[in-house]
């Protein structure tokens, strides 16, 4: 199994790429945005301001700075605004641009956060099966990806994903 579910920080992740659940300025934020901006130091922040933001469910890629990580891939989640705005297609796309842009750079290991799930309120339990659907997906047809992590900050959160990954795989 390619993909496996953890608790922690994801700043701490020795892994090729960690992926950004931004916004779509790209210029930093609350939550696990803000927490990969403190750990990589200002040099993201000049990196970030040359990209001219990123439309919701795209994703873009710098470099890791003083992260473990190699590079971030910033992906802007969708905002929940009750299901009928196309926010689960937007979601997917997150996780599945975010996988492509990191084999086009050879990434090999990929750890994403719990997208969308924080301030932007999107239902841990469809969220959870999204994500977990699309990489899964994803994974049946790619080559090099070795290993996929989704690193959740808390248990709460991470039964949701052990859920999804039992009911899908
Ligand atoms: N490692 C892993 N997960 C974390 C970490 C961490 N260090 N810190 C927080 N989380 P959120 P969103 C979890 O709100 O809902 C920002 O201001 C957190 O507990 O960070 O996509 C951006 O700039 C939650 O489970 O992202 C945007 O404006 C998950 O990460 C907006 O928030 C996502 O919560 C994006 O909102």
């Amino acid at each position: 199994m390619k993909l496996e579910i953890m608790t922690g920080d994801i700043t701490r992740m020795q892994v090729d790429a960690i992926v950004n659940a931004a916004n779509t300025t790209l210029l930093g934020g609350g939550g696990v945005d803000g927490a990969i901006h403190a750990a990589a130091g200002p040099e993201l922040l000049a990196e970030c301001k040359t990209l001219g933001g990123c439309e919701t469910g795209q994703a873009k890629i710098t470099k890791g700075y003083r992260l473990p990580a190699s590079y971030v891939i910033h992906t802007p989640g969708p905002v929940w605004r009750g299901g009928d705005y196309g926010e689960a297609r937007q979601l997917a796309d997150c996780y599945k641009n975010s996988l492509s842009l990191a084999v086009s750079r050879g990434c090999e290991t990929v750890a994403f956060p719990s997208i969308s799930t924080g301030v932007y309120r999107f239902p841990l339990q469809l969220a959870s099966e999204i994500a977990v659907k699309t990489i899964l997906d994803f994974l049946k047809t790619d080559k090099l990806l070795r290993r996929v992590t989704i690193v959740c900050f808390d248990d709460h959160t991470k039964s949701f994903y052990d859920k999804a990954l039992e009911k899908l795989k």
